[in-house]
C-alpha cells in the first residue's frame, strides 16, 4: 500500500532528536513532499542540525501551517488532546508518530517492548542476544535512537521501545512479537486516569503476531484474540518462569531449563523478570540464543538501572536515576540487603503520582530519606527520618561526614528529572560524579 499517495505537504511538530529523524528520513526517502517545522519552543533542541531548506516556525503553534498539511507528524512530547492537535483531528487531517513511518517502510521483522518499566533493560538485552546470536540487529525507539534513523542500518530485525506516547501515534506496526511488561502509576499529567494510560500500551498488540504478557498482571493480557501468545511471570504459572531444577531456581522456557537464576549477573527479582521476557520475545521472533547464554550471564545492563558506581570503604553508591515512577523506586528497595544506612535520594518531577505506596516499604528499611527537587516534599511525611534539600550536591555534603562502612548512598528518586537537570542520564551522572568525588 502506497501511505504516500496524495501527500504534498507535511508539517513536522516538535523538533528534538525525533523531528530531526522525520525530517531526514523525509527528504531521503519521500524528497517530493514539501517540508515544516512547527516547534512551541523558542530554540528547539536540535535546530542547529536542521537542513536550512527547511521552513520552521518557533516559540508557539502556526495553525495555518497546520490546517494545509496533508499529514502532520508528531513528537511524542506533544499530546493529542492539546487543542491545536484536536483542531488538526477534526478537520480530518491524519496525525502520526514517527513510529508510523517506520510501520509504513520496514520491511524486516520487528519486536516492541512496552509498559512502564524494565523497557529498556528488555529492549537492549533483546538486542545484545540476538546480535550474539548472529542475527544482526537494530535497537531503537524510546531509548534514544529514534526508530526511523535505524532504517540507515542494514538489519535483519529491529528492536523498539515504545512508550505510551508513541503508541498512541501508532497504527499500522505488524510486530512477530510484541511485549507488554508491566503497568504501574506513571504520566499521569498527560493521561485522565489508568485506563487510558493502559489502553495506549495495549496499542502494542494491534497487528502483533505473538503476544507477550505478564501472568502476574492482568492489565497486560492483550485485549484483542492473537495468533500467539506467550506469558512469562515469577509467581503466577506462566510459559517462561523461575521453578526449581537441580536443587537451584533456574529460568525456564516453555517447560525448558535455560540457566540456574544464580548465573545472571543481573540484579533483581525484576531483571528476573525482564530476562524471562527476553526469551520469550526472542523465541516469538525464532532468534535460537542457546550459543548466546555466556552473552547474557555477563550482562550487567544499562548504566543509571541500579548501577553500583563507587564502593570505597564499604560505603556504596548507587544510580538508579532512571527509576523515574514509584513502581521502579519500588523494584530497586525490594530485596535490598544492608548492614548500614540506607541514604535515599528522592524527589523531582512527580508528574502528578501518589507516592505514598513508598512508605511501607520505608518503614521496612534503616533510612535516612533526603528529598530534593521541585517536588520532593512530597515525600516528607512518608517517613520519620525525611528531611528537604534543594540540590543533590546539598544532600551529599550534608551527609558526607556521617558515612560509615555498610551504608548506601543510592539515587532512586520515583520522579522526572527535568526541573533540575536535562534528563535522567544528567542527573545519574551529577549523582556519579559526586559519588566518585566523596568515595
Ligand atoms: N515540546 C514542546 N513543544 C514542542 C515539542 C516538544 O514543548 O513543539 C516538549 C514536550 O512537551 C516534551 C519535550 O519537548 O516534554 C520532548 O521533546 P524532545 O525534543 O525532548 O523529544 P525528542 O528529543 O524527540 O525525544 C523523544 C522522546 N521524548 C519524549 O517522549 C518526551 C524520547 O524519550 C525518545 O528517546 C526519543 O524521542 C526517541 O524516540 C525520552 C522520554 O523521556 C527519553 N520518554 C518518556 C519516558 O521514557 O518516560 C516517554
Ligand atoms: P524503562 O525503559 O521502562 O524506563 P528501564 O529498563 O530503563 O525501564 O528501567 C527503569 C527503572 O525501572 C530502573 O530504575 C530499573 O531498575 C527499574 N526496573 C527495570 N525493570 C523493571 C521491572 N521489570 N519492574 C520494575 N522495575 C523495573
Amino acid at each position: 500500500m502506497d501511505h504516500w499517495h496524495n501527500i504534498d505537504n507535511v508539517v513536522v511538530v516538535g523538533l528534538g532528536i525525533t523531528g530531526l529523524s522525520v525530517v531526514n528520513y523525509l527528504q531521503k526517502y519521500q524528497p517530493q513532499v514539501t517540508v515544516r517545522v512547527i516547534d512551541t519552543r523558542e530554540t528547539p533542541p536540535g535546530i542547529e542540525r536542521l537542513d536550512q531548506s527547511i521552513a520552521i516556525h518557533t516559540g508557539s503553534w502556526q495553525l495555518e501551517w497546520l490546517l494545509e498539511a496533508d499529514l502532520v507528524v508528531t513528537n511524542p512530547g506533544i499530546a493529542l488532546a492539546t487543542a491545536e492537535i484536536q483542531r488538526v483531528l477534526d478537520a480530518n487531517i491524519p496525525v502520526v508518530g514517527d513510529v508510523e513511518l517506520f510501520a509504513w517502510h520496514v520491511n524486516k521483522p520487528v519486536i516492541a517492548i512496552t509498559g512502564s518499566n524494565g523497557k529498556s533493560t528488555v529492549t537492549d538485552l533483546t538486542g545484545v542476544l540476538a546480535n550474539a546470536s548472529g542475527i544482526k540487529t537494530a535497537v531503537g525507539g524510546n531509548i534514544g535512537v529514534p526508530a526511523l534513523d535505524l532504517l540507515e542500518e542494514e538489519a535483519d530485525l529491529y528492536v523498539l521501545e515504545l512508550s505510551s506516547f508513541q503508541l498512541e501515534t501508532t497504527y499500522n506496526l505488524s510486530l512477530v512479537a510484541g511485549a507488554f511488561l508491566n503497568l504501574s502509576e506513571d504520566h499521569m499529567d498527560r493521561y485522565t486516569g489508568m485506563d487510558g494510560y493502559r489502553l495506549a500500551k495495549q496499542r502494542i498488540f494491534q497487528h502483533a503476531t505473538t503476544g507477550v504478557y505478564n501472568a502476574d498482571e492482568p492489565v497486560t493480557y492483550p485485549d484483542i484474540t492473537l495468533e500467539n501468545t506467550l506469558s512469562f511471570g515469577l509467581r503466577q504459572s506462566a510459559d517462561y518462569t523461575l521453578a526449581n531444577y537441580d536443587d537451584e531456581p533456574y529460568l525456564f522456557a516453555q517447560g525448558l531449563p535455560i540457566l540456574p537464576a544464580s548465573h545472571l549477573s543481573l540484579v533483581g527479582m525484576h531483571n528476573t523478570a525482564n530476562v524471562l521476557t527476553v526469551f520469550a520475545l526472542l523465541d516469538a521472533a525464532n532468534v535460537d540464543y542457546q550459543d548466546s547464554l555466556e552473552t547474557l550471564k555477563s550482562y550487567t545492563g544499562l548504566t543509571h538501572r541500579c548501577q553500583l558506581v563507587a564502593d570505597n570503604h564499604g560505603i556504596s553508591w548507587v544510580n538508579d536515576s532512571k527509576a523515574t515512577n514509584v513502581a521502579s523506586t519500588e523494584a530497586a528497595l525490594s530485596g535490598l540487603h544492608l548492614n548500614g544506612t540506607l541514604y535515599l535520594l528522592v524527589g523531582g518531577v512527580g508528574k502528578g503520582a501518589d507516592f505514598s505506596p513508598l512508605a511501607a516499604h520505608f518503614a521496612a528499611l534503616p533510612l535516612k530519606l533526603c528529598c530534593f527537587g521541585r517536588d520532593g516534599k512530597q515525600f516528607l511525611d512518608l517517613h520519620p527520618s525525611a528531611e528537604y534539600f534543594d540540590s543533590i550536591e546539598h544532600i551529599i555534603q550534608s551527609i558526607r561526614p556521617q558515612l560509615k562502612p555498610g551504608d548506601m548512598v543510592m539515587l532512586s528518586p520515583a520522579c522526572a528529572s527535568f526541573d533540575q537537570f536535562k534528563s535522567f542520564m544528567h542527573r545519574g551522572d551529577v549523582f556519579t560524579a559526586l559519588a566518585k568525588h566523596y568515595a
